[in-house]
């Protein structure tokens, strides 16, 4: 499927750090291991039925910032994310709206798109939707079926069945336990799975956290005639599937928002190594949640504040972008509405201040390094920040003190901000991209 449109990236001289990242399978900070100098990343993409809110997009600006991170210590990056765009509550959304499934999720999956244009995400390498490998899931399901791992249970009316996967089984089986990667006890981990998409007391499951590998047909839902049987992909195994087609095993960083730590993450990996006899992931990392009067902001609740709502209200993405990283990745925090006329005032800063800096043509990532450029005291800064768990409230905090100094902005500085943390100082604050001049979307 096609992603979006890359931002520039300058190039900058010498080569920064890589980042030590937290691991919640360790509940420690660990350098992700890289196979063959490549450095891969897992990040869950969207279930596109609504409009991408700051949560998502702290995520995504998160992950970014791990490969704009990477990219500058000089490490080549394999990105893949999947777009949920068949589920219970896609589904449900189009119903209640009476809109095809497929065109809300198309229509959602577009808006994402333009939305990380705006913030200057880089693409992923890989960008997979689940309808485009229903196929393959269903051989993983049948595969599972066949090793033991995966079992067979009727619908109360015996119509059809669906195929969940034994926890059981894979603990006897494989390196896997229930925990090793979110390190919860079963009461917390029987809370979450009723809460987060499982269903711990459906009748003739083995064990209660077992999770939906295959839902088998159902009158009124989409479904496709497979190997295992007509039916639909459950949801952890969509992105094990994804990851393991797309990335080498173990995926260096699987990431995504906590409240994917369990069940998500925890059955990616059970699955995986059910799969492929491999570890799933090195280091499991996870965004803290962004909430909005008092609430996790979520689809569900539609305590929802929209980037795409925020930029034609006039907000400058670069803002929101400095909005976001503001907080700590880790940490929960709450948007404020005045939190982007705060954001906005620090880009004004920045940009004046950036005026000084010589604008000369600048080096893209690849080209040759600018003649006679050396890392200035705030790059070494920013970079030292970014390698420190994502620290990026120092790195702006670093910028604010080079503003604050006096001294003028060199290019460097200049590239630094826009290589590092994704904000192109050279465009004034009221020289807004027309909409309609954007690049289109590419393949
Ligand atoms: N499609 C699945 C993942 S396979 C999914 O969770 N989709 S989502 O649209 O609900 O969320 C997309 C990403 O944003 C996930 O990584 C999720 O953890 C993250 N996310 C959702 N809500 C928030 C929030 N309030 N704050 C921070 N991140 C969030
Ligand atoms: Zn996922």
């Amino acid at each position: 499927m096609r992603s979006w449109t890359a931002p520039r990236v300058p190039s900058l001289p010498g080569a920064g750090t890589p980042p030590v990242l937290h691991d919640t399978a360790t509940g420690s900070l660990r350098s992700p291991r890289l196979v063959e100098g490549t450095a891969s990343l897992y990040v869950c993409g969207i279930t596109p039925y609504d409009a991408t809110h700051l949560g998502h997009a702290s995520t995504y600006l998160a992950f970014d910032t791990l490969v704009r991170a990477w990219t500058d210590a000089g490490i080549d990056v394999a990105y893949a994310q999947n777009t949920t765009d068949v589920d219970d509550p896609l589904l449900e959304r189009a119903a209640a709206t009476g809109v095809d499934w497929r065109e809300l999720a198309a229509s959602q999956t577009d808006l994402f798109r333009s939305d990380m244009e705006h913030l200057a995400v880089i693409p992923p390498t890989h960008y997979v939707a689940v309808t485009d490998v229903v196929t393959d899931v269903a051989r993983a399901v049948t595969h599972l079926l066949e090793s033991g791992a995966a079992y067979r249970v009727p619908t109360p009316d015996g119509a059809v069945d669906d195929v969940y996967f034994d926890v059981r089984a894979a603990e006897r089986d494989t390196s896997w336990h229930l925990g090793l990667e979110s390190r919860l006890d079963l009461d917390a981990m029987t809370r979450f799975s009723a809460e987060r998409g499982g269903d711990p007391s459906r009748a003739g499951k083995r064990d209660p956290l077992d999770p939906l590998l295959w839902r088998g047909a159902r009158e009124g839902e989409p479904s496709w005639d497979s190997p295992v049987g007509e039916g639909r992909p459950g949801w952890h195994i969509e992105c094990t599937v994804i990851a393991a087609q797309t990335l080498p095993a173990p995926i260096s960083v699987n990431g995504g928002g906590s409240d994917l730590v369990f069940p998500h993450h925890e059955m990616s990996a059970a699955h995986g190594i059910a799969l492929t006899g491999h570890r799933y992931a090195d280091v499991f990392a996870h965004t803290g949640m962004v909430a909005y009067s008092g609430e996790k902001m979520s689809k569900s609740l539609g305590n929802l504040v929209k980037v795409s709502e925020l930029v034609s209200g006039g907000a400058d993405p670069r803002a929101i972008r400095l909005a976001v990283a503001a907080h700590h990745y880790r940490s929960d925090w709450e948007w404020f509405d005045d939190d982007l006329a705060a954001a906005d005032d620090r880009l004004r800063r920045w940009t004046t201040w950036a005026r000084a800096a010589a604008v000369t043509p600048v080096g893209v990532a690849g080209d040759s390094e600018p003649a006679g450029d050396l890392p200035s005291a705030l790059l070494t800064r920013v970079r030292a920040a970014l390698a420190d768990d994502l620290d990026t409230p120092s790195a702006l905090d670093a910028v604010d003190q080079a503003v604050a100094s006096g001294a003028p902005a060199t290019r460097v500085d200049v590239d630094a901000v826009d290589a590092l943390l994704g904000v192109d100082l050279r465009r004034a604050v009221d020289d807004r991209p027309d909409p309609d001049s954007m690049s289109p979307l590419t393949d």
